[in-house]
């Protein structure tokens, strides 16, 4: 059976608790919406959509040999996607080292088969979805050291989605060391 994939930038505890308490405000609240449980936060890079058994191999053995150098966030700016009803954290400024990571995992995946679909990488987090446009408010900017790129499954349950790791990036085992 194919799985849902994507690859995504995984919150370490810390970033989850400080997310969970912007979507606790109650600007963001009064946008309503349905609140993506702080468990399941994360920052696609890419989506893959359906991925067949041996494909999902080689994504894993490729991005277990990934090295991805930990990059800063600050994520700084609240925004609205009025079409998807998706109310995001994003970055005023993208370090010119993450964007150079992504171009990087493009390649990687564009080597495997998957091409992007055209629309650009627009960096964000997603705190909520069918939600409205939040009032604006002033907030401390969250700062995320990533360092976990990851490949993950999502299952579209009645309860919600459920994100697994299949795979964090730069885990291959070196066997030799010269
Ligand atoms: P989002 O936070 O930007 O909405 C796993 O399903 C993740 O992949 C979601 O969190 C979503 O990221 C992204 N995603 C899901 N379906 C997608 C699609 N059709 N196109 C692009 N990204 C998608």
């Amino acid at each position: 059976m194919p799985r849902r994939l994507f690859v995504a930038l995984w919150p370490d505890a810390k970033v989850r608790r400080e997310l969970a308490m912007l979507q606790a405000r109650s600007e963001m609240r009064a946008a309503s919406g349905r609140t993506v449980p702080a468990k399941n936060i994360h920052m696609t890079l890419r989506f893959l959509g359906d991925v067949d058994a041996s494909q999902q191999r080689a994504l894993e053995a490729r991005l277990a040999e990934f090295v991805f150098e930990p990059v800063t966030l600050t994520l700084d700016r609240v925004g609205y996607w009025p079409r998807s009803g998706i109310l995001w954290l994003g970055l005023r400024k993208t370090p010119r080292s993450f964007n150079i990571a992504a171009q990087r995992l493009s390649t990687e995946l564009r080597a495997l088969g998957f091409r992007a679909d055209g629309r650009g990488f627009k960096a964000h987090v997603t705190l909520a979805r069918d939600a409205g446009p939040a009032k604006h408010f002033v907030f401390n900017p969250v700062t995320w050291h990533a360092r976990d790129l990851v490949l993950a499954a999502s299952e579209r349950l009645p309860q919600g989605a459920r994100y697994t790791v299949l795979v964090r990036s730069g885990t291959a085992k070196i066997d030799c060391i010269r």
